[in-house]
């Protein structure tokens, strides 16, 4: 059960989708074979993220998807979400993995490697690491990692990593061949006008590099 079973992880952002509504967007990225979703609401007021995540389980376990929930382990709980997605201001992940048990997902966003090695030693089940690329919500954070520190955090850390910032299908071949397990996403698949198609396109191109990157050289 507790086994980190996708590639390509949505990230929610209910500001990036022109209008539309998020639930609506989430559903075509779904299917178009998106298998999990991160809820990350993060101005939304307990209850209505609450709510949010209530009907984001039922649209996740319709298409058999994961669903994590950011930071709020209260609201992954309430819903029976498949995980939770922690940050370095959220509770730490060993006391977190205390509450959670074994079988839920803990994923951590990291932005240096000494956070992603430090993740797994407390118990992380994957890392997300980035901003590898400019994005516009990331400046805060400072210059964009680039690939080398997806390079150096997968040689030092045996859980998967995820690259983000930026991440899009021309990127991705990059993305594994730096070590990373798959890429998170915002905007690829949310700002697309056609999700469903966006997200088609996105997992071939991860099967294909991936078939790739593992087809033996003999
Ligand atoms: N976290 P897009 S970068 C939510 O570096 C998030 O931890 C990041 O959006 C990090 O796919 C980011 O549109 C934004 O670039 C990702």
């Amino acid at each position: 059960m507790n086994s980190v079973d996708f590639d390509c992880y949505l990230v929610t952002d209910r500001h990036q989708t022109g209008g539309r509504p998020l639930e609506r967007v989430v559903r075509e990225c779904l299917s178009g074979g998106v298998r999990a979703v991160q809820l990350r609401e993060k101005d939304l007021p307990g209850r209505d993220y609450f709510r949010l995540a209530e009907v984001f389980r039922a649209l996740t376990d319709a298409f058999g998807a994961r669903l994590l929930v950011n930071d709020r382990i209260d609201v992954c709980l309430a819903v029976g979400a498949d995980g939770i997605h922690l940050r370095s201001d959220s509770l730490p992940i060993s006391d977190v993995r205390r509450l959670l048990g074994p079988e839920r997902l803990i994923g951590y966003s990291a932005h240096r490697v000494s956070e992603a090695v430090e993740a797994e030693r407390q118990g992380a089940d994957f890392v997300v690491l980035g901003p590898v690329y400019d994005t516009p919500s990331k400046r805060a954070l400072g210059h964009p990692l680039g690939w080398s520190e997806i390079r150096s955090a997968a040689d030092r850390v045996s859980v998967p990593i995820f690259a983000i910032g930026g991440m899009r299908s021309d990127r991705i071949a990059e993305a594994l061949r730096h070590g990373a397990r798959g890429i998170a996403v915002i905007s690829a698949l949310l700002r697309d006008p056609d999700a469903r198609e966006a997200t088609g396109i996105l997992l071939r191109e991860l099967k294909t590099k991936r078939a790739a990157s593992t087809a033996s050289p003999f």
